[in-house]
C-alpha cells in the first residue's frame, strides 16, 4: 500500500519538542535537525553496538539529531535493548509496528513520526559504517537534496559478496537506468544509507513493502541534486538476513510500478 510522508502526523510526545513550522524558502542549512531511522527485525545481537556508535560519532559533529529505531515487534529482545537506551538518551526514540513488515514501510514510520529537516535511514547491523555519517551530512549541508552512501562509485566496495549475488545486484542497478532521472542518476539506487531533505520527500506517496524505498525518491522524488559517497559494504555484525525471495518479488512490483508509471507519462 503506497504511504505519504505527511508533515502533520508528527505527534509530538509529551515533554518533546513541539511541531517546528514547515521549512519555507532557503532555511538555514546548519540549524536543521537529523532524524535517522534504524528499522529493526531481530537485531538485538546489533542495535545496542550501533546505537552507541552513531552516537558517539554525531556527538562529534555536534548536529541536533534523533535516532529512530522502527522495530517491526521483533522477538529477541530488540525493543528491550533500545528501551534501555532510550532512558539514558532521550534523543534514542523507540517506534514498534504491531502485525506489520517492510522494510520501506518502517523507515516511512519513522519518518512521519519526526520533525527533522534531515531524513535518513541506515541499517541496523553494522554493514553501513556510521563513520560515513559526518561526510554524509556535509554534503546536505553543503546543499545536496539528497546523499547516498554507495557501494558503486569509485572508493566504493560489496565486501565479500559471491559472484552470484555481485551479478543478481549489478543486474538490478542496471535495469533502473532508464528510469531514472537523467542528470540525477545515482550509481547505487538500492542503497539503504542515504540522507534526504524532507521537503523533497513529503506528500510524496511511497510502496510500503518491500526494500527500495531509495530507487523509488529517486525516481518520484522533488529531487534537484544527488552526491554519492563511497563506502565499502561490511559484513553483518550478528544475526540473520532479512533479505529473502520475497524480497525479490516485492522489488519486481516496484520496478512494474515505476516502468508505468513512466509510460502513462509519456503517454499523457
Ligand atoms: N522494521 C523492519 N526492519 C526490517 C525489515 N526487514 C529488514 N529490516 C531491517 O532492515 C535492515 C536491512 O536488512 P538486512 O537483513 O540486513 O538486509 P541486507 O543488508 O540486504 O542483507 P544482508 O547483506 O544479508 O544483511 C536491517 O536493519 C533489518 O533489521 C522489516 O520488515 N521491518
Ligand atoms: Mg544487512
Amino acid at each position: 500500500m503506497p504511504s505519504e510522508l505527511i508533515d502533520a502526523t508528527y505527534m509530538p510526545e509529551a515533554g518533546a519538542e513541539t511541531l517546528a513550522p514547515p521549512i519555507e524558502g532557503t532555511p538555514d542549512l546548519a540549524d536543521l535537525k537529523l532524524a535517522l531511522a534504524i528499522p529493526t527485525l531481530n537485531e538485538g545481537e546489533n542495535i545496542r553496538r550501533v546505537l552507541d556508535r552513531v552516537r558517539s560519532v554525531l556527538d562529534l559533529v555536534g548536529v541536533r539529531y534523533e535516532i529512530l529505531v522502527v522495530d517491526d515487534d521483533s522477538r529477541d529482545g530488540t525493543a528491550e535493548i533500545v528501551t534501555a537506551v532510550t532512558q539514558e538518551d532521550p534523543r534514542v526514540r523507540l517506534l514498534v509496528r504491531k502485525g506489520q513488515r517492510g522494510l520501506s514501510g518502517a523507515i516511512l514510520y519513522g519518518w512521519q513520526h519526526t520533525d527533522a529537516g534531515i531524513l535518513g535511514v541506515m541499517d541496523a547491523d553494522l554493514q553501513h559504517p556510521p563513520e560515513l555519517l559526518p561526510e554524509l551530512l556535509s554534503a546536505i549541508f553543503t546543499g545536496k537534496d539528497l546523499v547516498i552512501g554507495s557501494r558503486y562509485t569509485a572508493g566504493g566496495g560489496l565486501g565479500e559478496w559471491s559472484r552470484v549475488r555481485r551479478l543478481l545486484s549489478a543486474a538490478a542497478v542496471w535495469v533502473t537506468w532508464p528510469l531514472q532521472k537523467a542528470g540525477l542518476r545515482a550509481r547505487d539506487p538500492m542503497s539503504g544509507f542515504f540522507l534526504v531533505r524532507r521537503d523533497c520527500v513529503s506528500r510524496v506517496r511511497f510502496q510500503e513493502s518491500g526494500f527500495k524505498l531509495l530507487l523509488e525518491i529517486l525516481v518520484r522524488a522533488r529531487i534537484r541534486s544527488v552526491e554519492e559517497v563511497p563506502f565499502a559494504f561490511g559484513q553483518r555484525y550478528r544475526g540473520a538476513s532479512k533479505a529473502s525471495f520475497k524480497v525479490a518479488c516485492d522489488y519486481a512490483r516496484l520496478l512494474v510500478r515505476l516502468y508505468a508509471g513512466r509510460l502513462s507519462l509519456r503517454r499523457g
